[in-house]
C-alpha cells in the first residue's frame, strides 16, 4: 500500500494545496508540521532546504517525472528572481538590483545548469534572447572568462 509523508509548515501558504489534493482525493497521508523554531534543525534533510516535500513510500523523490518537475520548478524560481534585472532599462539599477538579489551567485548557478542543457540541445535557448543574453554578459566577465578558457575539459 502507498505511504504518503508530506512535510510543511504549521501553516497554509505552499502547502496547502497539497493538502486540499489529498483531502480531495480521500488519500490517508501523514501531515507532518515544521513550526518555524525546528525548521533550521530539519533544513538540511530536504532535498533542496525548502519545504513542501512530499515522501512516498519511505524515500524521497520517487517518482521521475516528480524529478523533473522539480527541476523544472528550480529554475522557474531562478528565472523570477532574473525577470527584474532583465526588466530594469537603467544599468545603474540593474547592477544595484544583481547585487540586492545575490544574482551575481544566481548568474552562475544559471550559467552552469544551461551549459549542461545546452550540450543536450544548443538551440534550446532561441526562442529566450534575455537568457541567451545573460550567459553571454556571465562569460564576459573577466575573471570568469579566464576561468572558463583554463578549467579542464570535462564532459559534464
Ligand atoms: N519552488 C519551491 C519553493 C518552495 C519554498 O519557497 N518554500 C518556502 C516556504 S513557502 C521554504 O521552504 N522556506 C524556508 C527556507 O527556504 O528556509 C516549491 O514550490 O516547492
Amino acid at each position: 500500500m502507498s505511504t504518503y509523508k508530506l512535510y510543511y509548515f504549521n501553516n497554509r501558504d505552499r502547502g496547502e494545496i497539497c493538502r486540499l489534493i489529498f483531502a480531495a482525493a480521500g488519500q490517508k497521508y501523514e501531515d507532518i508540521r515544521y513550526e518555524d523554531d525546528e525548521w533550521l534543525l530539519h533544513k538540511a534533510e530536504m532535498p533542496l532546504g525548502e519545504m513542501p516535500v512530499l515522501e512516498f513510500n519511505a524515500g524521497r523523490n520517487y517518482f521521475e517525472q516528480a524529478k523533473v518537475d522539480a527541476v523544472v520548478d528550480t529554475i522557474e524560481d531562478l528565472i523570477t528572481k532574473l525577470i527584474p534585472v532583465f526588466d530594469e532599462q537603467d544599468d545603474d539599477k540593474r547592477e544595484e538590483l544583481k547585487f540586492d538579489n545575490h544574482l551575481p551567485w544566481a548568474d552562475l548557478y544559471f550559467y552552469n545548469f544551461l551549459e549542461t542543457i545546452l550540450g543536450i540541445n544548443e538551440n534550446c535557448l532561441d526562442n529566450y534572447p534575455s537568457l541567451k543574453q545573460n550567459r553571454e554578459e556571465v562569460e564576459k566577465q573577466p575573471k570568469i572568462a579566464e576561468y572558463l578558457k583554463n578549467r579542464p575539459k570535462t564532459s559534464i
